[in-house]
């Protein structure tokens, strides 16, 4: 909904987060900051409704800032200051402006989604080949690196192999980033399970400090003359959220059928309903939704916050 923040240039509008970059008192960019602006938008089956989530922005912004810290030893992060402009406070942070991997890097526990796909198919999951039998949520033996290209706005990603990023920032770089994901999901897992939440997958980013990567041909990164066991790799975007992560109840989980969702499944019911009206096949957008529905689903964000996190959620202003 911000569409403009005074002193800041707006870089990137994604479904349901903006990327500024902050301006100096002579109007020239900060090159070394970005402001990361969480709003109160949701998707659903590939649509942002037009009914805001009040504090959606501000819940997914203090959770993945509380995990920051609790990652703090397997990975620095992007996170300089939460003092940000009034407008957005409590669901922006400035961050340390980083070059980007060019992977999403994603790890899975629990078997579902493109997943499931791949080893109904081949009986592999991003090439990992797995024993027999495993159905619609089942654990894993152990945690999966399933990478994907970062496709451009508008287009899902697709799954990569590890050879694929490999050849994109090179064998050890690949090597680090994979191990860091898993071990993010598996610290996530392990903090999650004490509060009745299961984290099925998730999705992270890394990026490195520009003056450490070269540049190649037209000015592109040089991954491959980075020195990969060297390099400092931040851990960057947003982490362990229920919007780049599937979050399960522990309580709920019933391996053999489609879990419901943490957060979204009141709403994936309502919008799914008679009663809403809405024809998922079809080519209109989703309906508003009703104020119950807004109601049981912003309970839901603050109730993951407040499990995971032990501490009560409190909106700022
Ligand atoms: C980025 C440099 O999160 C994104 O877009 C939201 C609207 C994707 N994205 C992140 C970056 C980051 C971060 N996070 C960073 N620290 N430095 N770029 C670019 N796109």
């Amino acid at each position: 909904m911000t569409r403009s923040l005074e002193g800041h240039e707006l870089l990137y509008s994604g479904k349901v987060r903006e990327l500024y970059a902050p301006l100096h008192a002579d109007g020239t960019v900060d090159e070394s900051r970005l402001l990361l602006v969480a709003s109160d938008r949701v998707s659903a089956y590939d649509h942002v409704l037009d009914t805001p989530i009040p504090d959606k922005g501000a819940v997914l912004t203090q959770l993945s800032l509380w995990w920051f810290d609790q990652l703090a030893d397997l990975a620095p992060h992007h996170v300089v200051s939460t003092e940000v402009p009034d407008e957005v406070a409590g669901r922006a942070v400035y961050v340390r402006r980083l070059t980007m991997l060019p992977v999403e890097c994603v790890a899975r526990a629990y078997l579902t989604g493109g997943g499931l796909a791949e080893y109904a198919a081949t009986g592999t999951v991003s090439g990992v080949e797995l024993p027999p039998g495993l159905v619609d949520g089942s654990r894993l033996p152990e945690p999966v690196f399933t990478p994907s290209t970062k496709a451009p706005v508008g287009e899902h990603d697709e799954p990569i192999s590890v050879e694929r990023v490999a050849a994109l920032v090179g064998p050890r770089l690949a090597a680090r980033v994979r191990d860091l994901t898993v071990d993010i999901l598996d610290r996530g897992n392990a903090i999650a399970a004490d509060r009745g939440i299961l984290i099925a997958d998730t999705k992270v980013e890394f990026g490195v400090d520009p003056a450490d990567v070269p540049q190649g041909a037209g000015g592109a990164p040089a991954w491959d003359e980075v020195d990969a066991d060297a390099v400092q790799v931040v851990l960057a975007d947003e982490v362990l959220t229920p919007d780049s992560s599937r979050f399960w109840r522990a309580d709920d989980w019933t391996p053999g059928r489609t879990q419901t969702s943490y957060d979204k499944q009141v709403l994936r019911d309502w919008l799914t309903s008679p009663a809403s009206g809405w024809d998922r096949g079809g080519d209109t957008a989703p309906p508003a939704l009703p104020e119950s529905v807004v109601e049981l689903t912003r309970a839901r964000y603050v109730e993951a916050y407040e499990a995971l996190t032990g501490h009560p959620f409190t909106p700022t202003r």
